[in-house]
């Protein structure tokens, strides 16, 4: 590890190295260095999975294009909310290629921050709502020809249905009798589903940069005021549209349960922290959205947990080929438990689409 991170520029000797995080794909490490005048200063450490990730370079270049911007455009501002900054390698390059093939890079740790898988509060809900509105806003006018589109087809629907359908077709290793129930909920809905990723293919929507993977432990919370300091995970900022940000920061917002949830009826969606995100997201990004994003956004919702909920199967049927996992069923448990909010949010689908109506032109208004 020592070696490796002599491979970076951050001018200091390493005194400790840890595993760190909760990443389905990369292998993170949280690395102090002893500075001669700043003392410990800490950084992370990651081996990029060229397996996922097959364009290592472009996903770089797509990160340094918009933390600069960030950093730029937040230099101007009487803020808190910073970004990471990349540490580019001895050799000037944003990445190191060790001799076996691994990728690595190096960031900063933003100081005094923290993270959560879940949401607890109101409070927490409208952080992360303006954390991710805030990302969108800073980094609209970014061209988008400037970032390139690392995983191909990441959240196209009709895309992950091929490949759902060939695992089946092919059931590498016999999984398939035992998921009947969860493969008959993925085609019931597939019709629906495709109906939005089609206003996508025929470019209804704007195609901009979009972050992609707005968990809501990719957003950094001040360890003290608990205020939204920083949008994290930046590996698959590419070109996208609003609609899977949105999306996938509701899946993860609103569940009183985590991804995994093996307790399939201890899951259950709670629309005031639906509220609390969606205001202030609206609030950082009603001016730049047209009315066709803003009318589908709380789809969004449903296609985005639908969506992981099919890749997690997939991968199940396939054999566990693509995520992490912690014991044989895990990622049939993430499905099972991501279908279910599916049916939760379906249930409360007028109340969440009214919400959104209503803060959108508050929004406006304001
Ligand atoms: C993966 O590795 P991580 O946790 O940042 C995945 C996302 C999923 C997520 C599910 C490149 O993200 O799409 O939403 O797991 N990233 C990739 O938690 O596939
Ligand atoms: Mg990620």
């Amino acid at each position: 590890m020592k070696d490796i991170i002599s491979k970076f520029d951050i001018g200091a000797e390493v005194v400790n190295y840890k595993t760190f995080g909760s990443g389905h794909i990369n292998d993170t490490y949280l690395i102090e260095a002893h500075h001669q005048i700043e003392g410990v200063k800490r950084y992370l450490l990651q081996r990029i999975n060229h397996h996922v990730f097959r364009n290592v370079e472009g996903l770089m270049q797509n990160m340094h294009v918009v933390t600069t911007h960030l950093a730029e455009k937040l230099s101007q501002e009487d803020t808190q909310f910073t970004t990471v900054h990349l540490i580019p390698s001895t050799e000037g390059k944003l990445f190191y290629e060790d001799n076996r093939g691994n990728f690595w890079r190096v960031q900063s740790f933003v100081p005094n921050s923290i993270s959560y898988d879940l949401v607890k509060t109101e409070g927490q809900a409208h952080e992360a709502g303006y954390a991710f509105g805030k990302f969108q806003n800073l980094i609209e006018d970014i061209d988008v020809e400037r970032v390139c589109e690392t995983i191909p087809d990441f959240h196209n629907m009709a895309f992950r249905f091929k490949n759902f359908e060939n695992a089946i077709a092919s059931d590498p290793v016999g999984r398939r009798p035992s998921v009947n129930k969860e493969i008959n909920f993925a085609e019931q809905r597939k019709v629906a589903m495709l109906a939005l990723y089609q206003q996508v293919a025929q470019q209804k929507v704007p195609i901009r940069i979009t972050h992609n993977d707005t968990k809501f432990n990719n957003v950094l919370l001040d360890q003290h005021s608990q205020k939204a300091i920083c949008v994290i995970d930046l590996d698959t900022v590419m070109p996208g549209v609003v609609w899977y940000d949105f999306g996938d920061a509701v899946r993860t917002i609103i569940s009183t349960s985590e991804e995994d949830e093996p307790v399939l009826d201890k899951i259950d969606i709670q629309l005031s922290l639906y509220e609390a995100f969606t205001a202030a997201y609206l609030e950082q990004t009603a001016p730049i959205l047209t009315p066709l994003e803003v009318s589908r956004l709380s789809y969004a919702a449903q296609y985005m947990t639908f969506i992981m909920g099919l890749r997690f199967l997939t991968d199940y049927i396939s054999g566990d080929v693509y995520y992490k996992i912690k014991h044989p069923e895990h990622n049939l448990e993430r499905a099972r438990s991501q279908f279910r909010l599916v049916q939760k949010m379906e249930d409360k689908h007028e109340e969440m689409q009214h919400i959104v109506d209503k803060l959108y032109h508050q929004a406006l208004a304001k």
